[in-house]
């Protein structure tokens, strides 16, 4: 049994965007949900905090194709593009993060992310939350592995958190085949700490 005490739970953008059916889906994204759902559980029992940090894209987003982006229109400011997973049961207390939501600044990293509180985009950062709330280590789960699961996994590391990425609760897009596996290559360069999350069924 793994020891959490100091430990958080990030979820990366687990959105209905990234999912099968999605407008920029993540080939079995939704595969990812089993594993996800248990350490929501667990962080959730052992009263540790739950992150979910999520793209909030305003409609004319300079990461969209229409605005000469890469990406097609996704995770559009309360479309249902940008709701969470369906079956993901989300914690009262969870904590939530928004990025890219200007319309000129895009971001892949939860730590660019602002703390939405009481359905306000605050000034709060990601790492100063992590470090007032005392956490020490983050596991990290979500899509996609090869953008902002990656691109927060090493801001998570060079803000000095242990890192552990959970290969079993991540999936990426392989634009180019392989990125995937180079981004998980990588994280660990970097340092952090790859864990398959034991899951019944999963
Ligand atoms: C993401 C592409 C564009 C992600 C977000 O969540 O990995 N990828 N926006
Ligand atoms: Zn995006």
């Amino acid at each position: 049994m793994q020891d959490l005490s100091q430990s958080a739970l990030i979820v990366v953008d687990f959105q209905n965007d990234f999912c099968p059916g999605g407008a920029l889906a993540v080939p079995e994204g939704d595969r990812i949900y089993p594993v996800v759902q248990a350490l929501i559980d667990r962080f959730q029992e052992a009263g540790r905090p739950i992150i979910f940090t999520r793209d909030f894209h305003p409609q004319n987003h300079i990461s969209f194709v229409s605005q000469g982006g890469p990406w097609p229109s996704h995770c559009v400011q309360n479309s249902p593009g940008f709701d969470f997973y369906p079956r993901l049961r989300i914690p009262q207390n969870a904590a939530h993060f928004y990025k890219g939501y200007l319309e000129n600044v895009d971001a892949y990293s939860g730590f660019e992310g602002r703390l939405v509180h009481e359905g306000r985009i605050t000034e709060t950062t990601l790492e100063s939350w992590l470090k007032a709330h005392d956490v020490k280590t983050v596991f990290i789960v979500g899509l996609a592995t090869d953008y902002c699961v990656r691109a927060t996994a090493l801001d998570a590391l060079h803000a000095q958190f242990e890192t552990i990425v959970v290969t079993n609760g991540i999936k990426g897009v392989d634009v180019n085949p392989g990125d995937s596996d180079q981004a998980i290559a990588d994280m660990q360069k970097e340092g952090a700490l790859l864990l398959e999350w034991p899951v019944k069924n999963g």
